[in-house]
Formats: C-alpha cells, structure tokens, sequence
C-alpha cells in the first residue's frame, strides 16, 4: 500500500515570472502572491502527516520550484532525471544533494544524454511507473528508465501524449484504483481498467490533484473536480495554485513525495 512520510518542495524565486509558460495570456505570477500560496501548500502537505524539506529558491532557474521534474522517486530507489527543457536541465544536478541525504549511491540511478525525461511524465500506480512520451521526456529517456525499473522489479508503461505538457497535466492516480483523466486520457486504453473520473474540460487544470496518506489535495476553484473527490469519499483539502498555474504548474510539479524507513 502506498504511503509517504517525506515530501521536497523548493521556495519559488523572483525568477519565477520569467518560468516557461504556453498561457501567456494569463500574465506573469506574481512573487508575493506566489510565497503565499507556496507556504499554504506546505501547510496543506504536513495536514497529511509528512515531514516537509524545504529547500532556498534557485533565482537562476525560474522553474525551479517545480522539484518534480528532477527526479522519480520509487519505493526502491530514485532516477534522477535528465529533463528535457533547456532551461531546466541542471535543475536536477541542484537536487541531487538533497536526494543524497535519503538514498545511498547504489540506489541513485540517472536518466543521461541523449535521453531526457521529466518527473511531470511519470504516474505512479503501485508497481507501475506510467511514463509519457512528450516535448520533454524522449524515447531514450523512456527506455533508460524502464531498464533501471526493471532491475528493481517495476514495471513501466510508456504513454505517447498528443496534446499536452506532461502526462499528470491530464492524468492523476488518487489510489484504490481512482483516477482523474481529462481530454485525451479519457479514452486511452491504457487506463482502461481503472475507476475513471473524468474532469470536464472547462477544469481540466483541476486533473492535477496529489494523493497523499488517504487524503487528496484539490486546486481551489474546480469544484466538479472537488466534488467527485469529495463523492470517492476521500477527505478532501483545497488550496489555491493560480499563480503556478500561470506557468503551467500544477499540484503535483510542486513536491516530491515519497517513503524512505527511518530506524
Ligand atoms: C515548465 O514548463 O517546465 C514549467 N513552467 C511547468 C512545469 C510543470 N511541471 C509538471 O507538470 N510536473
């Protein structure tokens, strides 16, 4: 059964109004507003009973908040990513210091040149690692990553994406075989056989809900969204993420959540 005990989070920068973005229509974020939301975020996480490692903003990488991306963190050790975006990729070379304080070297594993891969690409289903096949995360990286999943007994299914960012943009695993799906995951036969929510369009952003501890954490202002959660009958928290929305963040991009045993 799934169950976390530690989340990372890094503090957005000032820098993060110049994050990537396909919504410019939606304006810059605002830093001020951003700080806000980010700690409320980390209030809602220690809700769900994990200790939060905080980590300084990176100025010098205005996406950096979005630690997801860095690395995929398995019950059996953690692939530290090679994401695909330029301006991102030594973001997970930051990361890697903090995964050290958790993980010792024969459970660190990398995504290397000329593979690329983004956490934001990868669903974890119990021992299944969905992995899509997008803008950022390429057919090398997919096959790096399933040879190490395979060396630790997991499985990976690759998902080719069509339409959007990285695959939790549209599909998000709430346990006990819930899922959100929006837009093309609606009829993707590779969830066909999960309890499917679909997410109307209009919400789509709301997809991007975490799971964590029996507990399932909702973007504010979605509220079919909130509602089918709240009807699955997960305890339900809401917070707002508009100003990552602005560059398409979501929830999940936020945090890294995971279980290591502490003796
Ligand atoms: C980017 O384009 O990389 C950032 N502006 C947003 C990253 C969102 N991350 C995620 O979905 N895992």
């Amino acid at each position: 059964m799934t169950k976390f005990n530690h989340v990372i989070v890094r503090r957005p920068g000032k820098s993060l109004c110049d994050g990537i973005t396909s919504a410019p229509e939606l304006g810059k974020p605002i830093y001020e507003k951003a700080i806000v939301q980010h700690d409320a975020y980390i209030e809602c996480l220690k809700q769900c009973g994990v200790e939060v490692t905080v980590l300084p903003a990176l100025e010098e990488y205005p996406d950096s908040c979005f630690v997801e991306d860095t690395c995929v963190i398995t019950r059996k050790g953690a692939i530290m990513d090679n994401p695909g975006a330029g301006s991102r990729n030594g973001e997970a070379k930051e990361m890697e210091p903090t995964i050290r304080k958790f993980f010792d070297d024969e459970h660190i594993k990398h995504i290397v040149a000329p593979g690329t891969l983004e956490g934001g690409d990868v669903m974890m289903v119990g021992d299944t690692f969905y992995v899509g096949k997008s803008a950022r995360t390429n057919e090398e990286g997919i096959r790096q990553f399933a040879e190490i999943l395979e060396g630790w007994g997991l499985k990976c299914v690759e998902v080719p994406l069509e339409l959007v960012l990285h695959l939790k943009t549209g599909v998000n695993y709430l346990e006990n075989n819930n899922m959100l799906v929006s837009g093309e995951f609606i009829t993707k036969p590779e969830f066909e056989q999960y309890n499917k929510v679909i997410v109307p369009e209009e919400e789509a952003y709301g997809a991007n809900c975490i799971w964590v501890n029996g507990k399932v954490i909702v973007p504010e202002g979605y509220p079919t969204v909130e509602q089918a959660v709240r009807d699955l009958g997960y305890e339900v928290i809401v917070t707002d993420t508009s100003e990552y929305r602005k560059i398409d963040g979501g929830l999940s991009c936020l945090s890294l959540r995971f279980w290591v045993d502490e003796d």
